[in-house]
């Protein structure tokens, strides 16, 4: 072993030169090197002084990577002060920096001989200034950093041997503020070898975080963190501004906030990246692209939403993801049901919704004309857009289901409604709509509701009102019907007028009274609704004249006072030609009445006596007053409500003395009570008919106020009938019913509806003429026995009483018409109560259910079909009583008919008839009375004869009859009376008995 140390140091350096090796050479990315002396191939040019102290050779380092070093190994002399100094170092942004040292250094012990001049140690120190100084080098400038030893000297092999061992040590300067400095390492005496130096300081080095840059940045010397503020990269935008902290050691601490890449593209590897082709990225954010929803591409990079297919759409508010769709197919099945002017129309989903959820319809309403015979549009059809007033429900646009009830269209008109499904994207493709289209003609309709009427001319008792023609008459108006009453009598009592035109005088009114009417129209389908109630008021009876009109008013009262004593003149005069002249039709005289109430030509109306503030005036205008001492009463016959009703005579002045009736007031009654009964005879005195029964006149002068009323011998209809069961022939029964319905024909033809037709209810005179009584309003009600209050309040002959009226007071002629069936039942039952035993409540509930009263015993077939007809539950299908009539003046005709009887068993006790089995056969010419006269024991008897009419055949004799083979006397007998009675009958009326 060579016991120089110095070369020992350099055999090592140089044996470590053989195995070259390119290690690269990386340090932390948050060091600056300032210095580094292995990055140096060639000389360092350090200053060395003296010169025989540091010297620089080659060698290389731990990874054999060729380095300069300097070495010294000064150990066997005394007093060493080696110094070696760097060249200027640049300070650059520095403000504190590192020194790293590796460097070997040999132990004093492992040299021998140096006991005394051997160190371990080197010193490093540092010198600042502003320039290179060159090779200007003064010792005493510089300032020490440290003194450096070796951690370890040697490092044992596994063979035993020690080798060498590197030492790296760092040091801190700073702060430094110069431009630069030197270094230098003062030898005192060791055996060392610098094998590199490098010279550095630390930065916070750029870098990205958060889609933010942030830059090189180099710390404080002093312990605080630096703020750094960030930018955003490219396409991306601040969210939060990103800032950072760099720390003294260099490190990036606490990112704070972040950047956000554009719309069109994504994060990539800390960069803002394009979509790529068939993606898309429609919002600022970090999230990655998304492929193209359904129907829809991008075709370049960077796309912030992807195109609609041809044909497809995206609504305003669709979202980008959200697939391109189109508008929806048409609805489907659209199916139309008509009542009358209005229309439900139903439809299907459309089979395609285009793709969306919000479909929703709208139907187009449209008018038009050009329509072929088979109901479809021709080529040639005119549409136009329907009124506005035509009303949708719920609505015409916007609908959410499928159905949609259109009303207020014209009756008779054919419109077009266009259904048509709608989407989001249907706006944004009007040549892709589709639409449904239905035709459809509206039906008959009644006239739509007067609205506007108008108060023209006031008075103290009448008043004249005009209104308009309803909006929608769907037809041609008949005419008007006028219903007006009193506010205070709440309906109970009512008048109803008819118009033909818009405008009526209301007579007869109490002054100072409030009244409320309403008005409806007619046309061939029927009334219309009401209108509205429209009040009135007439002006008040007295009034008081100012001094200063004193006397115009009494020119004006002279004026009328002259008018009316010429008015009444003229009325006398008139009156006495017309006496003179031949008797008037009774209809006509009817017209006569001269109380100011609207006479309609053609149409006989009867005036409502309740419309009279004083029932005497009223009475007096329809009724004559008797003087009480014409009258003699004779016994009492039965009881009325407001007294008996007795038998007595009238003798009038220079008149025969008649047989009468006397309804009397008992005493004690109140204002209403005589206001009701004189309402009666004022009711009564109106009407002027064969089958009416007949004012004779009252009495209001004097007490007891009395109705005089012609004497009907036999009574009513339902106890005669009771006491003559199984008496009469079936055309006296014919001929009684006969003269009912023309009763009744003359009172509906009046405008008046009885409301409690029974046989109870007609008086029957000698003759067996049958006449309707019992008038009077609300109190005809009251009075009858059979009334009961229905669950509305009122009260009503359940059993007499059609459906309609029970259920909500519908009474009309129609109803009356049922009632008159039901007198057709008792009438030909003898007097049978209706319904027998049966409680209210379940009659009403056996007529709801479709139950009729079956054919009394031996009922003709004809007549029990009549009464089916009377109670038909529909009441415009029931007959008028014009039409009764003439169906019973038929059977008068053809009396045969009235053989085939409707039920060949006995009279059911308590059994009612279904309606829908219950047909019964009909029998209504010569033929077939001849039919029926067959089945008598007689019946080849008029095989030989000839006969043309009726007239014929009544004029046919016991002898006759005997030539055509009849001999027996019975039948001879029956047949001859039956053909009296129908001649009778065709002449007078009704037979007698
Ligand atoms: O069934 P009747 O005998 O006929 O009993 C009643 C009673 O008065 C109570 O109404 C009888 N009656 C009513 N009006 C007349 C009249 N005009 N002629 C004869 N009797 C009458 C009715």
């Amino acid at each position: 072993m060579d016991c120089n140390p110095r070369s020992l140091l350099y055999i090592l350096l140089l044996l470590s030169s053989c195995v070259t090796s390119a290690f690269p050479i990386i340090y932390p990315p948050n060091e600056v090197n300032l210095l580094d002396s292995k990055a140096s191939q060639g000389e360092l040019g350090w200053i060395s002084y003296p010169s025989h102290g540091w010297e620089e050779i080659s060698g290389v380092d731990e990874h054999y990577t060729p380095i300069r070093t300097f070495q010294v190994c000064n150990v066997m002399e005394y007093s060493q002060n080696n110094w070696l100094r760097t060249n200027w170092i640049p300070r650059q942004s520095a403000q504190k920096v590192y020194v790293e040292l590796k460097f070997t250094l040999r132990d004093c012990n492992s040299i021998p001989l140096v006991l005394g001049t051997c160190k371990e140690t080197f010193n490093l120190l540092y010198l600042e200034t502003d320039d290179d100084q060159g090779s200007h080098f003064r010792e005493h400038q510089f300032s020490k950093i440290d003194t450096i030893a070796a951690d370890e000297s040697f490092t044992q092999t596994d063979l035993g041997d020690r080798i060498l061992k590197l030492n790296t040590e760092v040091r801190e300067v700073g702060p430094v503020s110069k431009k630069g400095f030197y270094l230098a390492f003062q030898d005192v005496g060791a055996c060392v070898a610098l094998v590199s130096v490098r010279v550095y300081f630390k930065k916070c080095p750029y870098t990205v975080r958060n889609l933010a840059s942030f830059p090189d940045t180099v710390p404080m010397d002093s312990q605080s963190l630096v703020e750094v503020k960030g930018s955003c990269v490219n396409h991306s935008k601040e969210e939060e501004p990103p800032r950072m902290y760099c720390s003294t050691e260099g490190e990036w601490l606490v990112p704070i906030g972040k950047c956000l890449c554009n719309p069109g593209h994504e994060e990539r590897s800390n960069t803002c990246q394009m979509c790529r082709a068939g993606f898309y990225k429609s919002t600022l954010g970090n999230m990655e692209c998304s492929k193209c929803p359904p129907h829809s591409f991008s075709h370049h990079e960077g796309s912030l939403h992807c195109g609609c297919e041809k044909n497809y759409f995206r609504a305003e508010g669709d979202p980008a993801s959200m697939a391109c769709t189109r508008p929806p197919s048409a609805p489907r099945n659209v199916i139309s049901s008509i009542n009358e002017t209005s229309v439900i129309l139903d439809w299907s989903w459309p089979e395609d919704a285009g793709g969306r959820k919000d479909v929703t319809f709208i139907v187009v309403c449209k008018r038009c004309r050009g329509v072929a015979d088979n109901g479809s549009i021709s080529g040639t059809q005119h549409c136009e857009p329907c009124r506005s007033s035509v009303r949708f429900l719920p609505r015409a646009t916007g609908l959410q289901n499928t159905t949609v009830t259109v009303g207020d269209l014209l009756a008779h008109t054919n419109y077009t409604f266009e259904i048509e499904a709608q989407n989001g994207v249907s706006s944004l493709a009007p040549k892709m709509r589709q639409y449904a289209a239905v035709t459809i003609t509206t039906n008959q309709a009644a006239p739509s509701p007067v609205t506007v009427i108008r108060k023209e001319k006031t008075s103290r008792n009448s008043v004249s009102l005009s209104w308009q023609e309803p909006e929608r008459p769907n037809g041609i108006i008949l005419d008007y019907e006028i219903k007006y009453y009193e506010k205070e009598e709440q309906e109970t009592s009512y008048t109803i007028l008819r118009a033909r035109g818009c405008n009526v005088t209301l007579n007869g009114l109490k002054p100072n009274t409030a009244y409320l009417l309403q008005i409806r129209a007619r046309t061939a389908a029927g009334y219309g609704a009401s209108s509205p109630s429209f009040q009135f008021e007439t002006s008040p009876d007295s009034f008081s004249i100012s001094s200063e009109s004193s006397q115009v008013v009494l020119i004006a009262i002279s004026s009328s006072v002259a008018i009316i004593l010429l008015t009444v003149l003229l009325y006398v005069l008139i009156g006495r030609f017309c006496c003179r002249s031949k008797s008037k039709h009774p209809d006509e005289k009817r017209l006569q009445f001269g109380n100011g109430h609207l006479r309609l030509p053609g149409i006989r109306t009867y005036v409502d006596p309740h419309t009279y503030e004083d029932p005497s005036q009223a009475v007096h205008e329809f009724a004559k007053e008797l003087d009480a001492s014409c009258i003699a009463i004779d016994k009492v016959v039965g009881a009325g409500e407001f007294g008996e009703v007795c038998s007595g005579r009238l003798k009038l002045p220079s008149k025969k003395e008649i047989c009468v009736a006397i309804k009397t007031l008992k005493g004690g009654y109140t204002d209403k009570q005589r206001r009701d009964f004189l309402a009666e005879a004022s009711i009564m005195g109106q009407f002027d008919h064969p089958n009416i029964i007949r004012l004779e006149g009252v009495v209001t002068r004097s007490k007891p106020v009395m109705i005089v009323i012609e004497y009907m011998e036999n009574g009513s209809l339902d106890s005669f009938l009771r006491k003559h069961d199984a008496q009469f022939t079936g055309i006296q029964l014919v001929g009684m019913l006969r003269g009912i319905a023309s009763g009744m024909k003359y009172l509906s033809d009046m405008g008046y509806v009885h409301r409690d037709l029974a046989a109870r209810n007609i008086l029957v005179n000698s003759n067996l003429v049958c006449k309707v009584s019992d008038f009077g309003l609300s109190r005809v009600l009251e009075d009858d026995p059979e009334a009961a209050y229905t669950t509305r309040g009122g009260k009503i002959p359940i059993r007499w009483t059609a459906p309609e009226a029970i259920a909500y007071r519908k009474f009309t002629s129609a109803s009356d018409a049922w009632s008159y069936g039901i007198v057709l039942w008792e009438v030909m039952s003898y007097g049978e109560r209706p319904y027998w035993e049966m409680s209210n409540q379940d009659v009403i509930k056996a007529v709801d259910e479709g139950y009729r009263l079956p054919p009394p015993m031996d009922c003709p077939a004809t007549l029990y079909q009549l009464m089916l007809d009377c109670w038909q539950k529909e009441r415009n299908n029931r007959p008028k009583f014009e039409q009764i009539v003439s169906i019973l003046d038929k059977l008068i005709r053809n009396p045969g008919s009235l053989k085939i009887t409707a039920n060949t068993t006995s009279r059911p006790a308590n059994l009612l008839l279904d309606r829908s089995s219950s047909e019964a056969p009909s029998m209504g010419t010569m033929g077939d009375w001849m039919d029926g006269m067959r089945t008598l024991p007689c019946k080849e008897a008029f095989s030989g004869v000839s006969y043309s009419s009726c007239d014929t055949l009544a004029k046919t004799s016991t002898e006759d009859l005997k030539k055509v083979g009849v001999t027996i006397v019975g039948p001879q007998k029956k047949i001859v009376s039956s053909l009296k009675a129908l001649e009778s009958h065709n002449k007078n009326g009704p037979v007698p008995v």
